[in-house]
Formats: structure tokens, C-alpha cells, sequence
């Protein structure tokens, strides 16, 4: 049985889920606003649309000249319950009116403490858990390299090709790409390896013929081997955790290869490492699960989560065997922030949304619906290389047939015309030659529909004027 697209309950301000253009994007209210920006902001903030917004609510993003963009975004998978569902406005309203913060290593309150249960009870492991509240992504991975270091006694982090784990000096090291993340910021942390993903496309530890891919069994068999080599290479038993996105998010929206997760798991298991699964972006209900992690069947010692954790406000959260967690000396983890009281509350309020299941199943309905649109796309053009992602986590690779030299330029114009028509998508990807949909899960069908609609004949457009341009004689 497919599931079908249901509808939450319209907020009190709500916004016509619909398309509207009101003038051209960016309008010139957004466009004077991004003056006034650039004279104030540092330069060292990319955008991907000058677009002011005003007010956004499920599906619809409004900018402060009138028009109404379809959201494919959710603010980079943050907002999936939307961006002003009643229950997170009602429970953070109700916060804001007792206290905003108070420092959970000063005085207690015991929202923090529900969440920490909630999580316990959700992530994937069916062992004794612990959880630490933070505020960002970054915190989190830094904090569970903390941690196993803390209950190991040993200092390495294996990370992978294609890793996006965030923009501190720590996580910076483990995330692998260089521009814009890392240029010009070093020297980093030491103690980070590296080992190859199991991209079924770009196999990384394996030599294929990209006209003639590699089966998945191969990719995955070559990746485990290469993570096997670089912990003998660098002292399997230097190695405190390993750290994986169970789909790869700014990297390319990366779905490995299957069995690899699983492999990564019994090698941990064999050395005594431990798994961290990094599902700030894949987690929280984005795949059609609530974990990603759950499609591989395997859980994480420590499992990561932010971003659609607490509905737009900051909350990040490390969440682990007890032991674990319990390693750490007491004082040594912690934050001013850390586990804010106005985030709880809506970190619960997403809880509450997740519970009657109908989140998940629109988290498929969305896939099925990308899927029949877009899929084809892959053999009606030379240079969509794939479709892929799980739930409202699904991305299109641009790259040459046969070849499979990446395309940037294609996903850049798509993209741009995409805006332009008030389509908000985003781009991803080692080579900057993906586009990526994250719709909020609370999206409605039609209005799906249309920006679905929007992106592929967009892309039917821009990849036959490449090919024309391509097929035209050379100009004597
Ligand atoms: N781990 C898997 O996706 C954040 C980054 C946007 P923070 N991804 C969006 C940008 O360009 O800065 C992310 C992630 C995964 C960790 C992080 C880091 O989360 O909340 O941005 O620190």
C-alpha cells in the first residue's frame, strides 16, 4: 500500500499553500535588504537566495515582496514539522512565559530531562541509554569524540570520504571537504583518519570502469576492506569511535551501499570501537523512519541528532550506551546553552508530532511522489546520472553519461531557474554537482506536485540546450 500525503492542522497564521510570483526573485524589497546586509554581515556567509522571508508555514516560504516559494529546503532538513506548527508555537509560547533559560549545570528543569527520555526510548539500541543535550550539530560530534575518548582511553576518529560532520576546528578535520569548508583554516586537530565511503556511484576503494558500475556487493566488500587497511595502517587499537552519516547529507546525499553500515558495525564490534551514527541530517523522521539508521538494521553505541530535533529552535543531542555516557567525569561535559529550556519545549512539541505515525508515512508519500516524477529523468537525459535519497531526503546527480565527469554547471542552472520560477532547492555534493530536496515532511500534495513538476521540466529545459550546444558545429 503506498501512503498518501495528509495534512496537519493549518496554523493560525497560515499561508495559502500555493506558488504565487509577485515580482521577480529576488524582488526589490529583498534586494535592498541584501544591500543593507552586505554592508553590516561578513562576506564570509554564502546565500543561496537573496530572498528576505517574512513568514513561512508548512510548504510555503513568503518573502517580504508578496511572493510565495515552495519550500524544498526546511531551512537544510531542519523545519520537517514546518516552520510554525501550533504545537511548537503553543509549548514554546507557554516557556517563554515561565523563564527562558536558567543553565542546566545551574538549576534543573525538567523538560530536559524528557527529552532525554524520549531519545533513550526512540534511538536505535535496545540497551541502557544516557543522553547530553547541546545546541548545535557540531557540538554534538565534538562531544561524542569527547566521550569515547573519555570511556576508551584512546585518541583516533575514523571518518569517511564524502563527510560532513560541521564547521568547527574539530569537526572541520572530520568532514572531508576542503572549499568551502576547510580552506584557508587550518592547521586541525590531528588524530583524524580517513577511509573511503561506499558511494555506489563513485566507489572511491574500488578501480570500475564508471560505464560499467560496480554491483553494490562489490562497492560494499572494497569499502569495508579499505576501512579494515587505513585502522591497521594507523593502529586499530589507537582507534577511540568511528563517526557515519547513515546517509551521506552535504557530501551528496550519499545512500551507501547496503550491508556497509552493517559492516562498520561488526569491525567497531571486533575492535572495540565505537560506532557513532551521525543522523543530524538523515534522523528525526527526514527517511520515512524516524532513524535512518533503522533502514540498516543496525544501531549506533552513540547516535547523534539536531537540526529537526526541536522544530527550528537550537537543540542537539548525543545519545548513548550508559557506560558510555557514564564514563566522562563528572563536570566534564556541559554548556551554558546546552539543552536551552525553549528548545526542549519544542523538541517535545516534535515528539508529539511524530506520534501517531502519520509524519512517517508522509516522509514515503513524498519519495513516491519525487520518484515517479523525477526517476525518469535518468533516461530521458544524458547528464542526470541518478536518483536517490530515502523519504524527503532525495537528490539528483548531474554528471555525464558514460563518462560520469560531474556536471556543477547543470545543477547550478537548474537550480537558478528553479528560484527564479520560486522553487527553493539546494545544491550538495563532493562536486557541487547535486541537487538535493528536503521538503518539510508537512508539505501538501499538490503543492508537491508542483515544484515537482517545476524541477523536472526545468531540467528537461537545461539539459537540452547543453546537449544542443554540445551537438552544434564548431564555428569555423
Ligand atoms: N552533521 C550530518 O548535516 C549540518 C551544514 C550547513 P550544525 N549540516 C548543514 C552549513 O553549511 O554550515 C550537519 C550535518 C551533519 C553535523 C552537522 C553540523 O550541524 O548544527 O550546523 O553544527
Amino acid at each position: 500500500m503506498t501512503d498518501a500525503l495528509t495534512s496537519e492542522a493549518a496554523p493560525a497564521s497560515a499561508l495559502p499553500q500555493s506558488r504565487h510570483l509577485a515580482t521577480a526573485i529576488p524582488g526589490p524589497r529583498s534586494q535592498t535588504l541584501h544591500q543593507e546586509r552586505q554592508a553590516q554581515v561578513t562576506d564570509g556567509f554564502g546565500i543561496v537566495l537573496p530572498v528576505f522571508v517574512e513568514q513561512a508555514d508548512r510548504g510555503i516560504l513568503q518573502d517580504v515582496d508578496g511572493n510565495r516559494l515552495i519550500d524544498f529546503a526546511s531551512g537544510i532538513a531542519v523545519t520537517s514539522i514546518g516552520a510554525s506548527h501550533p504545537r511548537v508555537r503553543e509549548r514554546v509560547a507557554a516557556q517563554l512565559e515561565r523563564f527562558t533559560h536558567t543553565c542546566f549545570m545551574v538549576t534543573e528543569y525538567e523538560s530536559f530531562t524528557k527529552v532525554a527520555q524520549w531519545l533513550n526510548e526512540h534511538t536505535p539500541g535496545d540497551f541502557e541509554k544516557r543522553t547530553a543535550l547541546f545546541s548545535t550539530g557540531a557540538e554534538a560530534v565534538e562531544n561524542a569524540v569527547k566521550i569515547a575518548r573519555s570511556a576508551t582511553g584512546r585518541s583516533k576518529v575514523l571518518v569517511f570520504d564524502e563527510a560532513y560532520h560541521g564547521r568547527s576546528l574539530l569537526t572541520m578535520a572530520m568532514t572531508a571537504k576542503d572549499n568551502p569548508y576547510r580552506l584557508n583554516f587550518g592547521p586541525f586537530p590531528a588524530e583524524v583518519v580517513r577511509a573511503a565511503s561506499a558511494n555506489p556511484l563513485r566507489p572511491g576503494a574500488i578501480n570500475h570502469d564508471a560505464g560499467a558500475p560496480a554491483s553494490a556487493e562489490d562497492v560494499t566488500a572494497a569499502a569495508l576492506a579499505s576501512t579494515e587497511a587505513t585502522l591497521a595502517e594507523h593502529g586499530t587499537e589507537n582507534f577511540a569511535a568511528m563517526v557515519i552519516e547513515p546517509i551521506q547529507g552535504e557530501g551528496g546525499f550519499v545512500v551507501p551501499a547496503p550491508g556497509f553500515i552493517a559492516g562498520l558495525r561488526e569491525i567497531a564490534d571486533r575492535h572495540g570501537i565505537i560506532l557513532v551514527i551521525d543522523e543530524i541530517q538523515a534522523g528525526m523522521g527526514r527517511t520515512g523512519t524516524l532513524f535512518a539508521s533503522e533502514h540498516e538494521g543496525i544501531a549506533g553505541d552513540i547516535t547523534l541528532t539536531a537540526k529537526a530535533l526541536a522544530g527550528g529552535l537550537p537543540l542537539s543531542a548525543v545519545t548513548g550506551r550508559a557506560e558510555l555516557m557514564n564514563a566522562v567525569h563528572a563536570g566534564g561535559l556541559g554548556g551554558t546553552y546546552a539543552g536551552n529550556p525553549l528548545a526542549c519545549e519544542a523538541a517535545l512539541a516534535v515528539f508529539e508530532a511524530f506520534e501517531d505515525g502519520s509524519l512517517l508515512a508522509n516522509a514515503r508519500a513524498i519519495e513516491a511522489a519525487a520518484r515517479e516524477v523525477l526517476e525518469p529523468l535518468v533516461a530521458e537525459t544524458d547528464s542526470v546520472a541518478e536518483f536517490r535519497g530515502r523519504g524527503s531526503m532525495l537528490a539528483l546527480e548531474f554528471a555525464d553519461r558514460g563518462t560520469l565527469a560531474p556536471r556543477a554547471d547543470l545543477a547550478k542552472e537548474v537550480s537558478a531557474r528553479c528560484h527564479a520560477q520560486g522553487v527553493l532547492t539546494l545544491t550538495c555534493g563532493t562536486y557541487g554537482n547535486v541537487i538535493r530536496l528536503l521538503p518539510p515532511l508537512v508539505i501538501g500534495p499538490d503543492l508537491l506536485a508542483d515544484g515537482l513538476q517545476v524541477l523536472r521540466l526545468t531540467i528537461l529545459d537545461v539539459t537540452a540546450e547543453d546537449n544542443a550546444v554540445a551537438d552544434a558545429p564548431a564555428l569555423a
